[in-house]
């Protein structure tokens, strides 16, 4: 792995790092905004007290960190690939770009050493799972893996409460921020409640802690961190793009991974960017969140 000298200059004096994924940048935002959102994320992290750390494999080296030519080509690059747990491997042996999900972003970070990450929203299980067995990487990894995630919830195209579940399962601690409802994605509100909620990042941080005393820092933790009420969409038109772009998607016969990428772009198009904006807007509050959290964390 490539740390970027000043992440590795933070990690070593024991200063707030937060880690970020790329397939979000590559796959889940339009060119050619996305390279500027995603330096717009890392100040996000910094105005937070924290050093980003944005993660991809380049020409088949995991990267924690980008310097500006590395995050240009993740957000430029046409054949960027989006690398799971399981592709890093690949991506390794044969080179190339590759742009890291959550599930292979934490599985890197933690091999760094980094303790928070953010993102938008986190995979889970999708509609028809009992089915199609398809069910997000992300949650698996997250079972075994000692990262705090701040999100917003799970992409809006997932079973939310069938994933609560299998995080239950997972031993995956779920705490709501200032919330007792987990948040679904561009809205408030999912419609699932929520056990545990932390009052401010010093509480998080308590909890991370807590758990490196433990034995349970093994498992990974979520942040649920609701979009502020200006930013939200509308809960009706939400759930019309929603069925439009279900049914879209079976049309197309899209499947696997291509999944999720086809439906947010879906959104951003249908809601004529509406969705675009809050999706930038619920990021950086997390990556910002996040950011406060690592420093909380570091301020023992
Ligand atoms: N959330 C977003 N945009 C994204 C994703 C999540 O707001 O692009 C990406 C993340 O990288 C997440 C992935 O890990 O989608 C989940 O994909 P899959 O369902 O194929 O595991
Ligand atoms: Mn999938």
């Amino acid at each position: 792995m490539l740390i970027h000298p000043e992440v590795a200059a933070a990690l070593a004096e024991h200063r707030p790092v937060v880690a970020l994924e790329s397939t979000i940048i590559s796959h889940g935002l339009p060119r050619p905004d996305n390279l500027r959102i995603a330096r717009e994320i890392e100040d996000a992290v910094r105005a937070g007290g924290a050093v980003p750390a944005t993660i991809a494999m380049i020409d088949g080296q995991p990267r924690i960190g980008l310097d500006d030519a590395a995050l240009e080509r993740v957000a430029t690059n046409p054949s960027v690939t989006k690398v799971s747990v399981r592709d890093i491997a690949m991506i390794a042996a044969y080179g190339g770009v590759g742009a890291t999900t959550v599930a292979s972003s934490i599985h890197l970070a933690a091999r760094a050493g980094i303790r928070v990450f953010a993102t938008g929203g986190i995979g889970g299980v999708h509609r028809g799972a009992k089915d199609s067995w398809d069910e997000s990487a992300d949650l698996v990894t997250l079972s075994r893996t000692p990262v705090l995630v701040v999100c917003s919830g799970v992409t809006p195209i997932l079973e939310v409460g069938a994933t609560l579940a299998r995080l239950e399962t997972l031993n995956v601690g779920v705490v709501g921020y200032r919330t007792d409802r987990f948040p679904g994605f561009y809205l408030r509100d999912s419609g699932h409640p929520l056990y545990w909620i932390a009052p401010s990042p010093q509480y998080v941080a308590a909890i991370l802690r807590a758990q490196e005393g433990l034995g349970t820092a093994f498992y990974g933790l979520v942040l649920a961190n609701p979009i502020d009420a200006p930013d939200e969409l509308d809960r009706d038109a939400h759930d019309r793009t929603l069925q439009a772009g279900l049914a879209a998607a079976e049309q197309a016969g899209v499947q696997g991974k291509d999944v999720t990428p086809f439906l947010l772009e879906f959104f951003h198009r249908e809601t004529q960017g509406a969705s675009l904006t809050a999706n930038v807007a619920l990021v950086r509050s997390n990556a910002r969140l996040a950011g406060e959290v690592a420093a909380a964390y570091c301020a023992r």
